[in-house]
């Protein structure tokens, strides 16, 4: 059994036409380049590869280009393959697979099924049919969940303004998840952690994690973890009625006393027109153009407030004053109740409101016991409300997975559907010469009638297939569970299901590093999270989280500083840099461009700097006296603080600083005098192998693939040499450091911020290092 596994994840792309992008270059280098080093720190590592190839932009590309997507799909991810496999990326390739391979869907199709069976704590189904006034994309002809409408209130696949739409729809009960979905953020994993492996049920994979050493929650980035808390969006208040239509949620029930006027969403103002309560010109008009702005552009967009008084009014229970009421659109519909109490002495919009309307501020003092009154009138409750919504799932449109039930008017459960049996899994997606979108809101699977018309697995009796299909998000929220046994389920071993496949799934889950795009940061981890644990109340996974580390790539601009896109016509292929550059240059190039996580300009002409400096390495080797039988004691010492200082770029994704490393000891060796042994040649090949692997083996005569044990690096002997550590101009400390470290900035400065007596005045960031190698350091904070 192996000590330690290593299951390194870079999120899968959507294999468009356009091939690879050196945005998705950068996601992938960083994951092969982890790849190779925990391979060569002796672990087993899984570091796999697959499509994402469901979807709308697959199919409209489809329609586009007159083909079907059954066919265009796999030319695509072949392309896509082949510009990976010629960046030299270390990919699992015997563990690939598409989420459009039917033996791949009749797996998403059977977990849609156990989560179709499952049922929350209250006893109500996880996916449920409703007629939803659903957001509705005009262009796509698809309805469309929350989470794929941009602030904008577009469409984030075409840009198209969304509208809704009512329509029955399979919907998923996500909400019955908030709480675990937000407490499990700051989830403690030391139960997993401290699981003797062989004795348990849970993952070993879990129990190995103790390296994780203190961090035993998700080490995840502090901004995505907000963003998930954020959409789940939970709010702990009170609801409190104001008259028979007006009720308020309100987080500070305690501030009651100063209510001098309230807030109604322009929607409730909507309702009451429908119902044909009069109300005057103005509040109509208002409420017809607050209608047209979208929700999130109401609520961040628009920083003037504004609003009409409804000439209505109402009593406030707390101290009987007559309150207004106002329609705003800063009062949002699908916030609480769509009423917000206006306390201006104590919120600041309440109080921006009321400051351009000359609403009166009352100065009042806060009364903890407000509830307690109001609850024994009857008046008020605790209330929790969330942002989360429930998950719309259907799809109006072809490219997806058929959602595996059946309508039969005898035998119908409570949503008048008997699920696909699971050996009649997969349900293919029948093969269609026209599967243009219809305008009715109806799939074009409704077009295929020997398709639909089938017979009730339970009576036999005549029954419909359900003809929308599942959100591309299917396919994701699981494949990570999959190429565990990708390789097993090819060789042929049974496995239908998540359950025949346990073992393989224990043996390397949860994922320990995934890495991708920040853009993913609410949809696709949200859902692929909720799915992991309804799949571990039903007892099919045995753990609670699915990516332990989470690392987000930062984005790559164009040239000049925008966004790429092909209608600015500023995009970089990186075929084009491969075959200018050669593969290694540009691997170079990605990693060493500006940190990891941060947004960066595209520079070709930066290219050259990494092929002139792998020439570099190339042409010292060859010089005369370069390599001896002893490695000059310069260069042991160097070579022993390059593998340390390798490594932990590696390890922290800061992989701009391993590179930078490389580069200077190769002009260290270049000065005079200096030699290196042939094995100290070796290691460095063995280092510069992670980001250039061509480069590295034509200059290693052996097969790099152990990690450099530093403890075998004859160097200097330990010479210590002591700095001066000042902070702010005034002498606080003096450390010791080696010869060699002493004239490293980067070792000196973290090896003083370390030192008790200098670390108690090193108040707020380090604004300036002044340096004298060998001497003095000056930290101005
Ligand atoms: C009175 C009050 C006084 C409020 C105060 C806050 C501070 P946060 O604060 O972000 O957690 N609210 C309630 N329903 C709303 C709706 N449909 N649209 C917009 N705003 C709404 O959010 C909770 C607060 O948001 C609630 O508490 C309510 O204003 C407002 F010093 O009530 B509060
Ligand atoms: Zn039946």
């Amino acid at each position: 059994m192996a000590e330690n596994k290593t299951y390194i994840l870079g999120m899968f792309p959507y294999p468009s036409g356009e091939g690879l992008h050196v945005g998705h270059v950068r996601i992938f280098t960083a994951c092969d380049v982890m790849a190779r080093y925990f391979r060569m720190k002796g672990g087993e590592v899984m570091s796999p590869m697959g499509w994402d190839a469901f979807g709308l932009p697959a199919e409209n590309a489809a329609i586009k280009a007159k083909k079907i997507p059954q066919e265009m799909v796999p030319h695509n991810y072949g392309n896509f393959k082949k510009q990976m496999q010629n960046l030299s990326l270390s990919f699992d390739w015997e563990r690939e697979f598409a989420t459009t391979d039917p033996e791949y869907y009749a797996i998403t199709q059977w977990i849609f099924l156990q989560l179709y069976g499952k049922k929350d704590e209250q006893g109500r189904r996880l996916v449920y049919r409703e007629k939803v006034a659903i957001n509705w994309c005009p262009k796509c002809l698809t309805g469309l969940a929350n989470e794929e409408v941009l602030g904008d209130g577009t469409h984030e696949r075409c840009g198209t303004v969304v509208g809704k739409k009512l329509l029955p729809q399979w919907v998923m009960r996500i909400t019955s998840y908030a709480d675990r979905l937000l407490n499990d953020l700051d989830i403690d994993l030391s139960e997993w952690f401290d699981k003797d492996d062989k004795s348990s049920d849970h993952s070993p994979k879990i129990a190995q994690r103790s390296e994780l050493g203190s961090k035993r929650t998700l080490d995840w980035p502090k901004g995505i973890l907000e963003m998930q808390r954020n959409w789940i969006g939970k709010k702990e208040g009170a609801r409190v009625r104001f008259s028979k239509d007006i009720e308020v949620f309100t987080t500070r029930v305690d501030t009651i006393n100063g209510v001098t006027f309230i807030v109604v969403a322009p929607e409730m103002v909507k309702g009451w027109i429908d119902l044909g309560l009069p109300v005057s010109e103005d509040v109509k008009k208002y409420t017809d153009l607050a209608l047209q702005k979208s929700e999130q552009s109401r609520l961040e967009g628009e920083k003037v407030k504004t609003g009409v008084d409804t000439g209505l009014t109402v009593i406030n229970p707390y101290n009987q004053e007559l309150i207004p009421v106002w329609v705003a659109d800063y009062a949002l519909a699908n916030v609480g109740t769509g009423g917000v109490m206006g306390v201006p002495y104590y919120d600041e919009r309440d109080k921006e409101f009321a400051t351009k309307f000359n609403i009166p501020i009352k100065e009042i003092e806060c009364d903890d016991e407000a509830l307690s009154k109001l609850e024994k009138m009857g008046v008020a409750s605790k209330e929790t409300t969330y942002h989360l919504r429930d998950w719309v799932f259907s799809r109006q449109r072809y490219w997806g997975e058929p959602i595996p039930l059946v309508y039969c008017s005898k035998c119908g459960d409570e949503n008048g559907v008997v699920p696909v049996p699971e050996d009649q899994l997969p349900l293919e997606l029948p093969k269609l010469d026209s599967y243009q979108p219809t305008d009715t809101g109806e799939s074009p699977l409704s077009r295929v009638k020997d398709w639909i018309n089938t017979t009730c697995p339970k009576c036999g009796g005549p029954a419909k297939r359900e003809t929308d299909t599942m959100p591309n998000w299917a396919g994701s929220c699981w494949y990570f569970l999959a190429y565990p046994f990708w390789v097993a389920k090819k060789a042929g071993e049974k496995i239908n299901n998540l359950n025949d496949a346990k073992k393989y799934i224990k043996e390397w889950s949860p994922v320990d590093w995934y890495l991708g795009g920040a853009e993913h940061a609410v949809l696709h981890l949200l859902y692929a999270r909720f799915w992991v644990k309804v799949l571990q109340d039903l007892k099919i996974l045995d753990f609670p989280e699915p990516f332990l580390r989470l690392r987000s790539v930062g984005l790559v601009l164009a040239e000049d500083g925008k966004k790429m896109s092909k209608s600015i016509g500023n995009v970089v292929n990186p075929d084009d840099m491969v075959a200018k550059y050669g593969s290694d240059a540009v691997r170079m190039y990605e990693m060493f461009m500006g940190p990891w996580e941060q947004s960066i300009a595209w520079d070709s002409g930066a290219i050259s700097g990494q092929v002139r400096f792998l020439g570099r390495v190339k042409e010292t080797i060859k010089m005369k006296g370069k390599i001896g039988e002893k490695s000059s004691p310069e260069m042991a010492t160097k070579l022993k603080i390059l593998v340390e200082r390798v490594e932990k770029g590696v390890l922290e994704q800061k992989f701009n600083t391993s590179i930078a490393g490389l580069m200077e000891f190769v002009n260290s060796w270049r000065e005079a005098g200096m030699l290196i042994s042939e094995d100290h040649l070796n290691m460095f090949a063995t280092l510069l192998s992670l980001f250039a692997p061509e480069t590295a083996e034509s200059i290693s005569n052996t097969r790099y693939l152990i990690w450099p044990d530093v403890s075998n690096i004859e160097g200097l002997g330990d010479v210590m040499v002591t700095i001066a550590v000042q902070v702010n101009g005034k002498l606080r400390g003096t450390i010791q450091v080696s010869m060699e470290e002493s004239k490293d900035q980067d070792v000196v400065v973290e090896t003083a911020k370390k030192t008790e007596s200098v670390n108690k005045w090193m108040i707020g960031e380090v604004k300036k290092i002044i340096f004298v190698p060998g001497k003095l350091v000056n930290l101005v904070v």
